[in-house]
């Protein structure tokens, strides 16, 4: 009588991570299909008897056919159910990219659930109650008539829903909340199991009601992303056990670093490079590292040297080095300036240097930039 599913969420397909400069925003767009074929190899490992997908399969509602096709080709990596909820991202609107997937020939296991209702399957063991979004936002909580909803004896109630639960959410006031869920709808509804999706993270609201997050990252907010749910229901009204699977390709991590002036004959840059070297899967892994403290401005040359290499070594670096203080030696650019045109520069760029803020910030990089040039240039 067991039902086990596979609860995933938030795969928006197509993302095009156009703030991800150089190499790597193909190949992080890429992974997200790539991650549907490892759920669909992780269902069938695991013996699942469906997929459920609760919303924002796809990015937006104008992708290419190419990305629906690719959607679709990934899917046939489980041969059991798909049940494709639409999201805030992927709406069910007249007309709209659930109408275009189906025209393009969906493959009979895989199936969208474009309209509220409940969807019996698995010969009965399972009911699926869905609340889809026709829009891209829903000021009423779209889930609130599951509580009425019967099902025979026997069946499995499982709640299908994409939105925020309220007042639970870091950073998501519960007043301003659209998609609103009511956090006790599992209860209230007598459903053994509510797969919730919106929410990235992997989050348990309580025994019965999970936020899978979203299989592959895709930001910095450390929230334990790049999971998938089992969700094993041994029969109806009995506690659901509930397992985390990792998915992930990539890992995102932020850093803020600050330099601090050497101490010793190993350089400035030696426990950045110690930080740098601690990562466990550096080619995995997109990075945004942020510095600030101090810095000799003859160390200039290296810190570009180890950003370079670094942008080698990692999938992505987002890099700023802005907020580091350049303890530029004056005197020695002074010398090295001997152009009284470029001394000038240097003058100006070093009084604006101490006045603070962000045109401070800019001084003191052009200024770093500078020396290293001239630098360069006496050679
Ligand atoms: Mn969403």
């Amino acid at each position: 009588m067991t039902v086990r599913i596979l609860h995933t969420a938030d795969w928006q397909l197509g993302k095009p991570f156009r703030h991800i400069e150089g190499d790597a925003g193909p190949i992080l767009r890429d992974e997200r299909f790539k991650v549907v074929e490892r759920l669909g190899a992780l269902a069938r490992d695991e013996g699942a008897d469906a997929i459920l997908v609760a919303g924002d399969i796809f990015d937006g509602e104008s992708l290419p056919d190419r990305h629906l096709h690719r959607a679709i080709q990934a899917m046939r990596s489980f041969p059991g159910p798909w049940l494709l909820l639409p999201g805030n991202h992927d709406p069910a609107k007249p007309g709209g990219i659930w109408e275009r997937l189906r025209r393009l020939g969906l493959p009979d296991n895989v199936q969208p659930l474009c309209e509220p209702g409940a969807v019996t399957l698995l010969d009965g063991r399972l009911c699926v109650m869905a609340a889809p979004l026709v829009t891209r936002h829903a000021q009423d909580d779209l889930s609130a008539w599951m509580d009425g909803q019967a099902t025979p004896g026997g069946t499995a109630r499982v709640g299908l829903v994409h939105g925020t639960a309220t007042g639970i959410l870091p950073g998501r006031a519960a007043d301003s909340a659209t998609n609103p869920i009511a956090r006790d709808r599992a209860r209230s509804a007598g459903l053994d199991y509510l797969a919730l999706g919106d929410w990235h993270g992997c989050l348990k609201l309580d025994q019965r009601t999970w936020y899978s997050g979203t299989p592959e990252p895709d930001g910095y907010i450390a929230n334990d992303s790049g999971n998938a749910l089992l969700v094993e229901i041994p029969s109806p009204g009995a506690p659901p056990a509930v397992a985390r699977h990792r998915t992930a390709a990539h890992h995102w991590r932020s850093i803020e670093h600050e330099l601090l002036p050497a101490e010793d004959d190993t350089g400035p840059l030696r426990r950045l490079e110690d930080v740098l070297e601690g990562l466990v899967d550096p080619n995995g892994t997109v990075l945004r590292l942020k510095l600030s403290g101090r810095m000799p401005a003859g160390s200039h040359g290296d810190l570009m040297a180890l950003e370079e290499r670094w942008r080698g070594h990692l999938r992505h670096l987002d890099f700023d080095d802005g907020g580091v203080e350049v303890e530029a030696d004056l005197d020695d650019l002074g010398l090295l300036a001997a152009d009284p045109l470029v001394a000038e520069v240097a003058d100006r760029l070093a009084g604006l240097a101490e006045i603070g803020g962000e045109e401070s910030r800019r001084a003191r990089m052009a200024l770093r930039f500078l020396h290293h040039t001239l630098k360069e240039a006496a050679r």
